[in-house]
């Protein structure tokens, strides 16, 4: 009797759980599912390689259970179509550049003022903590999984730009903030995607750029731009989405995965930056002798004192549109300030 039971119960366990594994039927508890997660630039750019190990985490804490496959270089989704293209479903997951849709996000866009973010670690938690705190209708038809920044921009040029009377009139490319930065400086900025630059710069459609130092070397800018000035003003935003549908359709544990991994992440890719970009600089002096024209105390003063309209401008902008504009902007210093200690 006792052993009979004990053979039923062997048999009924089989049939419910080892069989269905060899027949290739998933239960509840082991189907994987795949996620699209698309990215606007090439592979070896920071943004991708975040992107590489926030799937590596989500696979190795989900053991398994969800499989993130990565499309760099714009191959499912473009730089300015990221946002609607997540929205509409094209991929699960997509990386943006909020600079580049200056107006769709006024809140979050609000770290590229001239603030005085030292680096991309704390540029990125201060995003963070912004979006948390605002939680801005931008991201309405989203889940956010997390944000970070570039580290603080500088002029990368086919020229030398030493002084403010240099840049005037050269062709220089910049979104978002930045440009607004390289506009007040006097040079004819020119905006356009990371993604479109290398192009441009080939071309000779533009003379040099204004972003972060670490794509000297991952986007050989060094072969083009032997001059680079020193100015670290100004970072770029940068968000990762997922579309709604997708997020709804998560098991628990998985979202509570995802939701645990957004400040981890903006710190790393934060981190990563900050280091990558003194590679790149390294990099650029050893191997194709760049010149990084360093501005003195007195100089420096001079081309950060003409920015302070900018912040004045974008407060009335953003009351107009009803945010609070004088708010936030105290805000994000109050951020500085707790994440640069
Ligand atoms: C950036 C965008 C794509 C790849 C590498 C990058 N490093 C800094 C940025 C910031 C940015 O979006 C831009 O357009 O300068």
């Amino acid at each position: 009797m006792k052993k009979l039971s004990v053979l039923t119960m062997a048999a009924v366990f089989a049939v419910l759980f080892v069989m269905p594994y060899f027949l290739g039927v998933s239960t509840g508890q082991t189907k994987s599912v795949t996620l699209n997660y698309a990215n606007f630039p090439p592979a070896p750019t920071f943004p991708c390689v975040q992107m590489e190990r926030w799937k590596k985490q989500v696979e190795k804490k989900t053991n398994g259970r969800i499989k993130i496959n990565t499309f760099p270089g714009g191959t499912l989704l473009g730089a300015k179509g990221m946002m609607d293209g997540v929205i509409a479903g094209q991929a699960d997951i997509g990386c943006l550049c909020m600079a580049y849709q200056p107006g769709r996000f006024t809140v979050t866009n609000a770290v590229s003022l001239p603030l005085g973010i030292p680096d991309s670690e704390t540029g990125s938690l201060v995003l963070l903590d912004l979006y948390k705190k605002y939680k801005p209708v931008s991201f309405n038809k989203v889940k956010v999984l997390t944000m970070f920044t570039s580290a603080p921009a500088s002029i990368m040029c086919k020229k030398p730009v030493r002084t403010l009377a240099d840049i005037k009139g050269v062709d220089l490319r910049a979104s978002g903030g930045a440009a607004a930065i390289l506009r007040i400086w006097g040079a004819n900025q020119i905006g356009m995607p990371m993604s479109a630059t290398p192009e441009a710069l080939q071309k000779g459609v533009v003379q040099g750029l204004f972003s972060s130092l670490e794509v000297m070397k991952d986007l050989k800018f060094a072969e083009d731009c032997k001059f680079v000035t020193m100015t670290n003003t100004v970072v770029y935003p940068f968000a990762v989405v997922m579309n709604l549908n997708t997020w709804k359709s998560l098991p628990e544990n998985t979202k509570k995965i995802m939701d645990n991994l957004a400040e981890d992440q903006a710190e790393w890719t934060g981190n990563y930056m900050d280091s990558h970009v003194k590679d790149a600089i390294a990099w650029s002096k050893k191997v194709h002798g760049v010149e990084f024209i360093k501005l003195d105390k007195k100089s420096t003063a001079k081309w950060n004192a003409v920015l302070s309209p900018i912040v004045e401008k974008w407060i009335v902008k953003a009351d107009k549109k009803g945010f609070k504009g004088k708010e936030i902007v105290s805000s994000i210093k109050t951020m500085i300030a707790e994440h640069s200690k």
